[in-house]
């Protein structure tokens, strides 16, 4: 039976340097994701979830035991996470994803309110995220390692854009500072790939 595997970062550490250091980059990936891919492996092995793909899992998730969900969420989250990221990336979105922002949220800054408040408070751990729910742009977040496309959430649909807000993913650069943390990830949103998921997603 084929198993979950720990994808390869489509850039190196520190890539997104000054914004997200390499020290932070290179544990998340190689301790933390790598964590969620051994534990998903170990809670599935030997159950019905075993051999499914994590969006079939997440479409009857709340069936499975939490292990499944909580690392089966893991293993998702930061696989998107680390494509709507990038070097060379940031400033403002461009094509349908930005008419998109435009028409629902009256202008890029006004969505970047949204999204910042969601991030901002989430309490304690989870993610803040842009799907298409419905058709629509939504802005949402998640706790834990919960996700949209889970039957469990709140607001269901297909995720464009993410933000991990646990402090594993700033604490080492920005401690307590989350808003800083959150306002220096919009130098790093890889608009481009975005725009594609939006483009499949709508
Ligand atoms: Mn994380």
């Amino acid at each position: 039976m084929s198993k979950f595997e720990l994808v390869s970062l489509p850039y190196s550490y520190d890539a997104l340097e000054p914004y997200i250091d390499k020290q932070t980059m290179e544990i998340h990936h190689t301790k933390h994701h790598q964590a969620y891919v051994n534990n998903l492996n170990n809670a599935v092995a030997g159950t019905d979830a075993e051999g499914k793909s994590l969006e079939e899992i997440f479409a009857n998730v709340s069936k499975y035991a939490p292990a499944v969900k909580n690392n089966g969420g893991g293993v998702w989250n930061h696989n998107l996470f680390w494509t709507v990221l990038g070097p060379n990336a940031g400033g403002e979105p461009k094509g349908e994803i930005a008419e998109a922002i435009n028409a629902t949220f009256g202008s890029f800054a006004d969505f970047k309110k949204t999204f910042n408040n969601a991030a901002a408070t989430r309490f304690g751990s989870g993610w803040a995220w842009l799907l298409v729910s419905n058709g629509k742009l939504v802005v949402t977040s998640t706790q834990n390692q919960d996700n949209p496309l889970m039957d469990t959430a709140e607001v269901k649909g297909s995720p464009v854009l993410t933000l991990d807000v646990w402090e594993h993913a700033y604490y080492l650069k920005y401690q307590n500072r989350r808003p800083e943390y959150i306002e220096n990830f919009w130098n790093v949103v890889n608009w481009n790939y975005v725009n594609e998921l939006y483009k499949k997603a709508k």
